[in-house]
């Protein structure tokens, strides 16, 4: 569909391109809705466009009159400010949305730095960090990213982390298509000679394992994983670095600022933890008041039930020991709830740093929505059955058709379970996400 709007828009049929674009906008919609009916996993655009967005996003799954949903943009919105500048798209904007998600005329224009606006609260400024910490190996993974978000997320990187934490940033190309993506990208990534590596996969491996393949050739002490299309903003490692040296099984995440796909404007969030639903939907949900108690305050860091998708720090040797990612996992989807498990449920925890900024563009899905839909299911199936104990009834019970979809040997999933020690869901239920087990009526 997506080559025959650009066709129609080769021909000058302009009207019929943005009618295609709101019924495309329509169909998400109407798709986030149908989701939750049928038998198939919800196919929410948020959580599909995970390569590109980790459900680092907003709207659906929150309560009406949420607090925080007023702060950050959600599906309605961002289909308002669709509809409202669609008649001033004109065919190389529509193309650039539907190829990449977001306005690339704009991030052209931007180029491959510009200033960004300091979205941290006052109090990170006085606040001090060991001038001894670990190094970080930053890890991109990418496939068909616009080049300039790209190169963006790593001029930023350069520019905003000093010299010496930086062990080396890791690009690793998921078998792109798109051909600035080659020499062009080999060649303007020379002025960062000796700091970027560039991993170049021979077929295409999804998000899951091409982080796997980053992480293998990572020499630092902590990893860190960046999605393509970020923005880190000022002072954004060493939160991260400090919470991870302090205690080794902190997963420490930044606070993530919300990039604009139309406009590319960076913007605040407030500092919220991530969460999700029954439906194994990512959401974000209010920090609890007593997290915010004490001298720190509103820097404090928030003990989170979940990440919200691909941007985090870990100790390096950590990562290996709880067991990477399930590698028999496709593409994206379901890994980072899967991992938050781990990490809560085999002695960790999660770390929402309020103090570390990192800018996000939400980009809107371009992925072929089938395969993407299929790799979810799938990856949600083998987290349910590795983790959720009776609680994986409950999951299956209402969504008769996943019984006969095959989703693999999680065996040695099973086995990493036992052999780390890990506590059951019912404990990670009581302890860390109360209000999931509450929630369990109305689900
Ligand atoms: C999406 O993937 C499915 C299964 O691989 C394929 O049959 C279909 O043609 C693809 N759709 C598009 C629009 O590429
Ligand atoms: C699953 O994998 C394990 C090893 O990882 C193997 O021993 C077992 O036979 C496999 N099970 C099936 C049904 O293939
Ligand atoms: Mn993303």
């Amino acid at each position: 569909m997506r080559n025959a709007i650009v066709q129609f828009l080769l021909c000058g049929s302009l009207t019929f391109g943005i009618w295609m674009l709101l019924l495309c906008v329509y169909f998400h919609h109407d798709h986030v809705g149908d989701g939750q009916a049928e038998s198939q996993e919800p196919a929410s655009i948020w959580s599909l466009e995970k390569k590109s967005q980790p459900p680092i996003s907003h709207g659906p799954g929150q309560t009406p009159g949420h607090p925080v949903q007023a702060e950050r943009p959600n599906e309605d919105e961002t289909k308002d400010l669709v509809g409202k500048d669609v008649k001033f798209m004109d065919a190389e904007l529509l193309q650039g949305f539907t190829k990449y998600g977001f306005n690339t005329i704009i991030s052209e224009s931007l180029g491959t730095v510009r200033p960004l606006p300091d979205t941290r609260n006052e109090m990170c400024h006085r606040k001090h960090y060991p001038a001894q910490l670990p190094t970080a190996s930053v890890v991109i993974c990418f496939h068909d990213e616009e080049f300039n978000a790209l190169f963006r997320t790593v001029a930023s990187v350069m520019h905003f982390t000093p010299h010496q934490l930086l062990e080396e940033i890791i690009l690793v190309d998921d078998m792109s298509k798109f051909e600035d993506l080659k020499e062009k990208l080999d060649y303007r990534l020379e002025k960062f000679r000796g700091k970027v590596k560039l991993v170049r996969n021979e077929r295409r491996e999804g998000l899951i394992r091409a982080r796997m393949a980053g992480a293998a050739r990572a020499s630092g002490d902590v990893l860190v994983f960046l999605d393509s299309h970020c923005e880190v903003n000022r002072m954004w490692l060493q939160p991260l670095l400090a919470a991870v040296a302090k205690h080794r099984r902190t997963v420490a995440c930044p606070v993530i600022d919300v990039i604009d796909p139309m406009t590319l404007e960076y913007r605040p969030s407030p500092v919220v933890r991530g969460a999700f639903d029954w439906h194994l939907r990512f959401k974000w949900d209010n920090v609890l008041s007593y997290e915010m108690e004490g001298p720190e305050g509103p820097i404090r860091p928030i003990r989170s039930p979940a990440m919200a998708g691909g941007i985090f720090a870990i100790n390096r040797h950590y990562f290996n020991e709880i067991g990477q990612y399930d590698k028999d996992m496709d593409l994206w989807g379901g890994e980072h709830l899967e991992l938050s498990l781990r990490i809560w449920m085999c002695g960790g925890q999660l770390l929402v740093l309020p103090c570390s900024r990192v800018g996000h563009i939400v980009k809107h899905n371009t992925e072929n929505l089938t395969e993407a839909s299929r790799a979810l299911t799938r990856n949600n199936l083998r987290l349910v059955h590795v983790w959720l104990d009776e609680y994986k009834e409950q999951y299956l019970l209402k969504r008769p058709g996943l019984k006969s979809v095959p989703y693999g040997n999680i065996s040695e999933r099973v086995e990493l379970r036992k052999r780390l020690g890990c506590k059951s869901f019912q404990w990670y239920l009581d302890t860390i996400f109360p209000e999931l087990e509450a929630s369990k009526g109305n689900r």
